[in-house]
């Protein structure tokens, strides 16, 4: 067979324009394809709800890939060691409770099962605003993250989701925009985002579960972004509370009639 350059693009444009067509509509748009958004997408997809994750870079994984300090393993504690297990990446016991696996290992086996569960994971989108109607967010604005770096001036695309979840890490992102654009009140003891604490890995790791809620009606907040909103400690290269964090999310999510 002699290969048409013009099949290659053709399919290429066609097959992902079906693709956003599909996803415009979703149960669930997840905002940040780090460690904690690919575990909920994955659990998201595994129990039948559409769902799509935007993720600004290039690549997924956050920031998962590195390690600590770009040594490029990762420390799970025996909970941890459960998810990985179920996932069947390869760890291994370093002292009494601490198990480590390799990072590149468990980004790459996160995202395949997260993929091949259903999630759509859309790249190289930044989301740069929210739709609201009334007291709800009804969905996201999206724009390519090239755009927003080359300084374009080009306006954006909307999705809709019935929920939302900021798995932005430290940044949090979308309950930024949810302060900044809406001056929506969060369901913290402030009302306000809180901010993260420094590193203390055992303070961070235990009330991650805890902060993984909804922080505005229908929105919900998972992974470091959930201790940088509700104001709780870091816990740097331990990836535990990550993958807990984003299972726990889509549980209170598929709880839910949607
Ligand atoms: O930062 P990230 O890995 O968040 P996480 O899943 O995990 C945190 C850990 O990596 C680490 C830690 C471990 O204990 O503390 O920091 O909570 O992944 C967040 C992802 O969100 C993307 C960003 O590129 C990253 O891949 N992201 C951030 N802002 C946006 C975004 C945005 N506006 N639109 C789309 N994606």
């Amino acid at each position: 067979m002699e290969l048409d350059d013009l099949m290659v693009s053709k399919a290429i444009i066609e097959r992902f324009s079906q693709k956003l067509l599909n996803y415009l509509e979703v149960d669930v748009a997840i905002v940040g394809a780090g460690p904690a958004g690919l575990m909920a997408s994955y659990a998201l997809a595994k129990k039948g709800l559409k769902v799509a994750v935007f993720e600004k870079k290039l690549s997924v994984g956050g920031g998962m890939w590195g390690g600590g300090m770009m040594f490029n393993e990762i420390v799970v504690q025996e909970e941890g060691k459960k998810i990985l297990d179920e996932l069947g990446i390869d760890s291994q016991e370093y002292k009494g409770g601490y198990y480590t696996a390799d990072s590149i290992q468990a980004t790459t086996t996160l995202a395949s099962y997260a993929t091949k569960a259903g999630a759509k994971i859309f790249n190289l989108i930044s989301v740069e605003d929210v739709m609201v109607r009334g007291e709800r967010i009804v969905g996201l604005v999206l724009n390519w993250t090239a755009v927003n770096m080359a300084g374009l001036h080009i306006d954006p695309l909307s999705i809709k989701a019935k929920r939302l979840i900021d798995a932005t890490g430290h940044d949090a992102e979308l309950v930024k925009i949810l302060r900044q654009k809406c001056g929506a009140r969060l369901l913290t003891e402030t009302g306000e985002i809180m901010g993260e604490k420094s590193m203390w890995a055992d303070q961070g790791e235990k009330s991650i579960l805890n902060n993984t809620k909804e922080v505005y009606p229908g929105v919900f907040v998972a992974g470091m972004a959930a201790n940088a909103v509700f104001g709780d400690h870091r816990m740097g290269p331990i990836f535990g509370g990550m993958l807990l964090s984003g299972k726990k999310v889509a549980d209170l999510i598929s709880m839910e009639k949607l």
